[in-house]
């Protein structure tokens, strides 16, 4: 239908834009970075979220190109951040954390354009976070995750993104080249009671104990109350994100945001 015809040509015509939602640290409540999240204004459709085209993009290829552009603008826009918020020194810079779609993970570019931006923008690769979906990795072979592994010896964070969807076997993790793991929301969720459910508890506190012991940080995703950020606290786990903190928004409101607890 229309967005088919439309897609190819929306990156040239500058119809792409990201938004960024803050990512927290669970124990003091700063804002630490933020995701990235792409979102195409259409024409004729307008606002339109990445579920309505990124599958779209990887069927026609238009996801290599359009994920590099992402990582660009998001780059750049650390950068920004960067040299705005020097007042949270004890904190470490902000950084950025962006999706990769598992087409990109196959395109022999990624580690150099990768390489390229980060030299343009002047940004160190340890400011980088690069999210790969749990199911995307699920049984990768050695030249799947070669890519991801240089990624990481330069100092780029991986992050498997919506952990525990997949039914990844969890000694697996440990060939896996990630150093975060972001908890799908549907943990969260069940976070809703205080106390929450104690099977789900147990859950999450085994999931982040083994986490912790393979030098994983854990992110939560999809906090929407303060009774679930201080579950998730006392569980150990390390970052947050979510509407109770920000929904994504323009890159001036993660400043703003940041420099509120600086
Ligand atoms: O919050 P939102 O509805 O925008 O995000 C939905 C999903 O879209 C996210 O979970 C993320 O995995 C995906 N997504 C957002 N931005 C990008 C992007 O730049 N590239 C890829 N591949 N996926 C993205
Ligand atoms: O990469 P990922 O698909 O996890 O991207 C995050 C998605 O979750 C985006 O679609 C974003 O808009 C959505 N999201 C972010 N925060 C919340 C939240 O607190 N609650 C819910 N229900 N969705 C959220
Ligand atoms: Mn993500
Ligand atoms: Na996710």
């Amino acid at each position: 239908h229309g967005l088919t015809t439309a897609l190819p040509t929306a990156l040239e015509r500058g119809e792409f834009f990201i938004e960024y939602q803050p990512l927290v640290h669970l124990g003091d409540g700063s804002v630490r970075g933020a995701e990235a999240l792409v979102r195409w204004l259409h024409p004729q459709h307008g606002v339109l979220g990445p579920d309505r085209f990124i599958p779209l993009a990887e069927h026609t290829g238009l996801i290599v190109p359009l994920g590099r552009w992402v990582l660009e603008q998001s780059v750049r826009q650390a950068r920004e951040w960067r040299e705005l918020h020097g007042g949270a020194e004890a904190m470490g810079p902000l950084r950025i954390n962006v999706n990769l779609s598992p087409c990109q993970l196959t395109h022999p570019g990624l580690v150099q354009d990768t390489v390229d931006i980060l030299e343009r923008t002047g940004v160190e690769p340890d400011a980088l976070c690069l999210e790969v979906t749990e199911s995307a990795l699920i049984g990768a072979d050695d030249d799947l995750l070669k890519p991801l592994r240089r990624l990481a010896e330069m100092g780029v964070d991986i992050a498997l993104d919506d952990f525990g969807t997949g039914y990844s076997n969890l000694a697996n993790l440990r060939r896996l080249p990630v150093s975060v793991l972001k908890l799908d929301r549907s943990f969260t969720q069940s976070m809703q009671q205080f106390p929450a459910d104690p099977v789900d508890l147990k859950i999450v506190e085994g999931i982040v104990s083994l986490a912790h012991s393979l030098e994983l940080a854990v992110t939560v995703e999809g906090v929407e109350t303060g009774a679930q950020a201080e579950q998730l606290r006392i569980l150990g786990c390390d970052t947050a994100q979510g509407w109770y903190y920000a929904r994504p928004g323009p890159p001036e409101r993660l400043h703003e945001l940041a420099l509120m607890d600086a």
